[in-house]
């Protein structure tokens, strides 16, 4: 298969700029870029598609650059946005910079990697609009959909002429790096378009680039991809845990697990459609959902961060947490309930403390039906002693309550 029918076939080609790429990517190695503004300090799994469709480019052949845009993020992308952006200071681009620059070659390690500001902070006000700002048309420029739909609530000058500036990158990168063809998402058309024109209104009409844009993921019930209920599923292992960032792959449904395994992951047709066969016979193995998960995990935070994971996703499924770490503990459970303590507690009023039981008298009640478990051992008596020598690491005891409730006692 080729690169197109390949992205066609994963439902990631929204459009060319023109059909002559596709004969151009058959025949030619050709070196693409993909620009990220550091308007944040994190990417997240939205962003990441089209890191991954550049890492499918350069598995076919295709030369990567991946630009970090230091000047255009001092400017601000009005592409997809309905107000006008808050201008960040330069350090906290130039520090956005540094993190998204070490997450994206962590994706495509052998990607060439440039920041925007090298150039764009050495051109001048009267070169600017001699030089380029003559090739722009007002009236294309205001065409444009990130303009367009915002005349009505406000646009500044400065959001305004950013697709001149992300322009000046596509001609300087042709000029320089022989960059022909430029990928984003589809928010990104309007300054992709842009650049193609000043590159061959400035350099002429044999000066010929490309643009390929992937279509916005959605999702099939409306709500946003790569949300939770605690927001974005972020790259940074900060922001996202390795373990939750799992988490979030392997809770898709089946359907949408099987288009993620196309869109995310590099395997090829034949190992997808074993899959989707596999996923028929034996649906709770959840095939697609391991598969997409691991893939992601190992590729975003790394092999030992994926075993880490593995390992803490097998103790919490067989309810052996007796082996975990303190840091494999917090992980795994992030977002249940924790009562801090000093002094040694009582399983009674832990049970209260931690909420997993609203009185005493409920915590009893629990302790009788055998449904409590400390650290994966069940246990009964009311008179049980909640330690810190007892603790796993002496830092936490898990309760777990029926199948599913937990809490923490963090012993401090
Ligand atoms: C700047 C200069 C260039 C070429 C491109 C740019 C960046 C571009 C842009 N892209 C988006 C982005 O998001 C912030 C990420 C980090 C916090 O704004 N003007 O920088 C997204 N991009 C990836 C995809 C995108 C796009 O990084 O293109 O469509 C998201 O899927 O929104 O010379």
């Amino acid at each position: 298969m080729n690169i197109i029918d390949d992205l066609k076939y994963r439902e990631l080609v929204y459009a060319l700029t023109d059909d002559a790429l596709e004969q151009k990517l058959n025949t030619e190695k050709v070196t693409f870029y993909l620009g990220a503004d550091p308007t944040g300090d994190s990417l997240h799994v939205g962003h990441l598609l089209a890191y991954l469709v550049a890492k499918r480019l350069a598995s076919f052949g295709h030369q990567p650059i991946l630009l970090i845009g230091g000047g255009t993020g001092l400017i601000g992308d009005p592409s997809g946005r309905s107000s006008e952006r808050k201008l960040l200071t330069i350090e906290e681009t130039m520090e956005n910079a540094r993190a998204i620059e070490a997450q994206v070659k962590r994706i495509i390690p052998e990607a060439k990697v440039v920041n925007n500001y090298e150039w764009l902070s050495d051109i001048s006000l009267i070169s600017f609009l001699r030089d380029y700002g003559k090739y722009f048309n007002i009236n294309s420029m205001l065409a444009k959909d990130s303009v367009k739909s915002r005349l009505e609530q406000g646009i500044s000058f400065t959001e305004f002429s950013y697709q001149i500036i992300q322009s000046i990158d596509f001609l300087k990168l042709y000029e320089q790096e022989n960059c022909e063809l430029q990928l984003g998402g589809q928010d990104q058309w309007g300054n992709i378009t842009a650049g193609l024109e000043l590159i061959r209104k400035s350099l002429g009409a044999h000066h010929k680039a490309y643009g390929l844009v992937l279509p916005l993921i959605t999702k099939k019930d409306g709500s946003k991809f790569g949300k939770t209920a605690d927001g974005a599923v972020w790259l940074d292992e900060n922001k996202t845990s390795p373990y939750a960032f799992y988490q979030y792959w392997i809770n898709l449904d089946d359907d949408e697990a099987l288009l993620r395994l196309k869109q995310f992951t590099e395997y090829e047709k034949p190992y997808i459609e074993e899959i989707e066969s596999k996923m028929k016979e034996t649906p709770h193995h959840r095939h697609a959902q391991k598969a997409l998960a691991k893939y992601l995990c190992e590729l975003v935070h790394g092999s030992d961060a994926l075993k880490q994971v593995e390992k803490i996703t097998d103790a919490l499924f067989y309810g052996d947490v007796t082996n975990l770490s303190a840091k494999e503990i917090e992980m795994g459970f992030e977002g249940v309930p924790v009562y801090e303590t000093r002094e040694p507690i009582n399983i009674v009023d832990a049970l209260v403390h931690s909420t997993l039981a609203s009185s005493k008298r409920e915590a009893r009640t629990f302790l009788k039906q055998n449904a409590i478990a400390l650290n994966g051992e069940k246990i009964q008596d009311p008179e049980t002693m909640l330690t810190q020598e007892k603790a796993l690491e002496e830092a936490y005891t898990v309760i777990k309550r029926g199948k599913k409730r937990y809490a923490l006692i963090k012993h401090t």
